[in-house]
């Protein structure tokens, strides 16, 4: 490394570049409310569209009378699964190989499911038509219990019954979906068999959704004319939808151009593919008009993607003084009517046997089993990479109930079994490499932090206060040591649908040195246009600011696969370090070129290039690109622009370690979170600020989850939390105060050595609060009580403990 010296050190600060906290660019219109959002979109003769749904969670549907309805004014069509069959569109496949009905055929399996599509002039034309659709139900038995779904003689899925294998091998039961396996049985069972300590639990982890501000919508729009059908929406992943609806559709690729315009917060839920686009794009097709279609509330908590519905029975064993030798896991997954996860599809319980966590184990087994109910379909990644938050919170809370099994302290537990800084990368026992980390530093720093002992110390005060009558507040120390997996693919065992998960960049410097990059990913909020544009002026010398960044275009951006799973960062991020070097290499040529020397001789600096042991002797990047524009260069084609796609050869494990100070009040079961502490270690962190953002952004939908967010149901399928009255949804008022840290342990196989950061506050965040309830009456008996915590489960944990006599 060459010494900066001061001119260096203002060149470069000049540039904004990684490592530094700029302001968000794309702020400056979401807070003048100048986005453009999906359903900002209006077009000439646009219509409206909008479903009839079923009130029922399991009905079979003899007959739908659409009269009434098509005499609304402004009503144009109403489409039923009929209209849709001869087109083979009354169902579709979904992301986890499974298919799924577009509108009711035959019958419903989940409240809320799409019966008919009502489309006219505006959306209250549509929503007054769809009350006089009339249907006529024959209600059948509901399941929402996926261990009753398994007993039952109920056929949910009619249409697969003597299926005897799926997707993802064979079936055992007709509401059966898939059986999935991972790590060594026999020598897991062993260890548990031989050990001298043994832990057991069921760990629940609750059906909950992502609930993004804006919900879902599309606007299709089929041009008879050019033959091309344009087709904006709230996708995560634009392209991946542009060649399914043309593998569906028949519709050449380049005939389609899929948009996704600002979006209003994804976390997982815009992945999905929802009958509204179908209908919508149909609709179109048959009109001859745009269609809009954009989901209510209610619309988006009952019917699009819910995330996790995890029943995970584990086992671990250690030693008597606290080395842990297995893990044994048997989830019960349930998918809802249709298995709609979205997953890699080689991985149907998505990346959940990173379930050994942090922890070095030497024997670990992970069987999944996913079950159909009468529930919505979906199952998405709500802020972590496929089912990563499950596997988090599943270990961390097999590790404090082991705690309480070997009587020992739980920070101490994790200490003895993290993974040392020397194993990495690190072969866990359920085939993943860990690329890097050191946990123990990270650990003690955030110990260090909170002052961990005297935390303890004033517990074990307030364990007596409590006794002594003095207090009917109760202290938790919620401990947390997470690793992510984020960054998705390789391609050689990652891909959706069959398209392989790699990432792309392409950057073109215009003649006066400033420059425009798009991007295969798509940004929902996380401020891509801030933050690509840093690493292009590290690795260019061009300003962050001088650099446009745009993503979401497929007749513009190049092929990639979307953005969730914080893959952008670790794919897309690595292609654009990657362009550009590329841009720098032929640089570099121009530089020599313009000096008179050869091109070893010029070293980078900054933002130029400069004559080895010559500084003065230089030509900056503004420079070099008015040259490659105007001058002809021998032996070079005019121009600077590159493409890159990356396929990255390992995931990236960004890893840390939260903790959270609770007090819970034992008569009314209210908790008030006094300390939270996250350090997040997520490798070269190109923007500080943007990081503390994610952070906070993150670890609030952890609290929602924990404390309250969930997607409930009655024995009769009804949803109990369709509106934001009963949908927890946090607000200043019940978010704390963070306390944000980092270390960095650079990824090493990333050019520019970033892992992902988005979902790790939600993946440490939920075990953290979880853990602090529980910690908190660990003194008094308890074990395991499920999520979410609102206050009544608290009181009623409390009553069950008989702290209320
Ligand atoms: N970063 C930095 N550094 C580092 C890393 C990172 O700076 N090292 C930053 C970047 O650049 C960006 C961010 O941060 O800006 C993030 O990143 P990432 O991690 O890579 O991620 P992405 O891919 O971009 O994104 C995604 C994520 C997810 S996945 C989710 S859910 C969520 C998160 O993101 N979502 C959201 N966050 C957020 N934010 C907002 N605002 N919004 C939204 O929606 Mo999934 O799978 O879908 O479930």
């Amino acid at each position: 490394m060459k010494d900066l010296t001061e001119d260096q050190i203002e060149r470069a600060a000049k540039l904004k570049g990684m490592g530094t906290s700029r302001k968000r660019v794309e702020d400056v219109r979401f807070t003048q409310g100048k986005g453009n959002y999906v359903d900002d979109i209006k077009l000439d003769g646009m219509l409206f569209g909008d479903f009839v749904r079923s009130p029922y969670a399991h009905a079979r549907v003899k007959s739908i009378n659409i009269e009434e309805a098509m005499k609304v004014p402004g009503v144009v069509a109403v489409l039923t699964a009929k209209d849709l069959e001869p087109l083979s569109l009354h169902w579709m496949p979904t992301l986890a190989g499974d298919k799924q009905m577009v509108l009711a055929d035959g019958k419903v399996l989940f409240q809320g499911q799409e019966v008919a599509f009502v489309v006219a002039s505006d959306r209250y034309a549509a929503a007054d038509a769809v009350e006089l659709v009339e249907v006529d139900y024959e209600e059948l038995p509901v399941i929402v219990n996926p261990f009753e779904a398994l007993k039952s003689d109920v056929v949910l899925r009619e249409d697969i019954k003597d299926e005897t294998s799926g997707a993802h091998g064979p079936r055992n039961h007709h509401n059966h979906i898939f059986t999935w396996t991972e790590g060594n049985e026999a020598a897991t069972e062993q260890a548990i068999d031989s050990a001298e300590v043994v832990a057991e639990e069921m760990v629940y982890y609750h059906r909950t959704h992502p609930c993004p501000l804006e919900t879902c919508g599309t606007v299709a729009s089929m041009d008879k004319v050019t033959g091309k059908l344009t087709v904006w929406g709230t996708f995560q992943a634009p392209h991946v939808v542009r060649t399914v609806a043309s593998l569906l559709s028949g519709i050449e690729e380049h005939n389609i151009r899929v948009i996704s315009p600002d979006i209003g917060g994804g976390f997982g839920n815009k992945v999905g593919v929802y009958p509204g686009y179908i209908c919508a794009i149909v609709a179109s097709i048959v009109t001859g008009k745009p269609v809009k279609w954009i989901e209510d509330r209610m619309d988006n908590l009952m019917a699009t993607a819910f995330a996790r519905d995890y029943w995970m029975k584990g086992r671990i064993s250690a030693t008597k003084d606290g080395k842990i030798t297995g893990l044994h896991c048997h989830v019960t997954a349930d998918h809802g009517a249709f298995d709609a996860c979205a997953d890699p599809t080689k991985f149907p319980a998505g990346f959940f046997h990173i379930c050994t966590g942090s922890y070095d184990i030497p024997a670990a087994f992970v069987k999944v089993d996913g079950v159909y109910t009468n529930k919505a379909p979906g199952g998405v990644a709500y802020r972590c990479s496929f089912r990563v938050t499950e596997a988090a919170y599943f270990i961390e809370r097999m590790i404090e109930v082991l705690a309480i099994e070997l009587n020992m302290d739980a920070a101490e537990l994790r200490r003895i079994n993290f993974i040392r800084a020397d194993q990495f990368p690190y072969q866990s026992a359920l085939g993943w490499e860990y690329d890097s980390g050191d946990y123990h530093t990270a650990w003690d720093k955030a110990l260090k932090a909170v002052d961990y002992e005297g935390l303890r110390k004033e517990q074990a005060q307030r364990i007596e206060d409590f006794k002594a009558g003095k207090t009917r507040k109760l202290l938790g120390i919620g401990l947390t040591h997470f690793t992510e997996i984020v960054g998705a693919g390789p391609v050689k065992n990652c891909d959706i649908l069959g398209m392989g998960m790699f990432d792309s960049c392409e950057i073109r410097i215009h003649p006066t040195g400033s420059a425009i990059a798009r991007l295969g990913t798509i940004s929902q909020g996380q401020a891509h246009a801030t933050t690509f544009a840093q690493i292009l002026a590290t690795e260019t010398g061009i300003p962050a600011d001088s650099i446009t960044i745009e993503e979401g275009d497929t007749d513009t951006a190049p092929y990639g696969l979307g953005t969730y799973g914080s893959r952008s960062t670790p794919v897309a991020g690595a292609a654009t370090a990657l362009a550009g070097r590329k841009i720098r290499a032929k640089a570099q040529m121009i530089a020599a070129y313009l000096l008179e020397v050869h091109d070893d001789d010029v070293e980078w600096d900054v933002d130029r290039f400069s004559v080895k042991g010559a500084p003065e002797r230089f030509k900056t990047m503004k420079e070099i690109a008015y040259a490659a524009y105007n001058q002809a260069i021998p032996g070079l084609e005019p121009g600077l622009e590159a493409v890159s796609y990356y396929d990255p050869p390992n995931m990236t494990y960004p890893f840390g370690a939260y903790i959270c100070v609770m007090e819970v009040d034992v008569d009314t079961g209210q908790w008030d979170i006094r300390q939270f502490y996250a350090l997040d270690d997520c490798g070269t962190r190109i923007n500080p600020m943007v990081i503390d953002g994610q952070v906070h952004g993150g670890v609030t939908e952890a609290l929602a989850i924990a404390m309250g967010q969930e997607i409930a149901y009655d024995d009769m399928g009804n949803v109990k939390t369709g509106t934001l009255m009963d949908f927890f949804l946090p607000t200043a008022w019940e978010v704390p105060n963070y306390t944000t840290d980092h270390t960095v342990t650079p990824s090493p196989h990333h050019p520019i050595g970033a892992k992902g950061v988005g979902e790790s506050p939600n993946v440490g965040g939920v075990p953290a609060f979880s853990n602090a309830v529980h910690d908190a009456f660990r003194a008094f008996g308890l074990r395991q009580s499920h999520m979410p915590h609102d206050h009544w489960r608290i009181w009623k944990i409390a009553s069950d403990l008989g702290l209320h006599a």
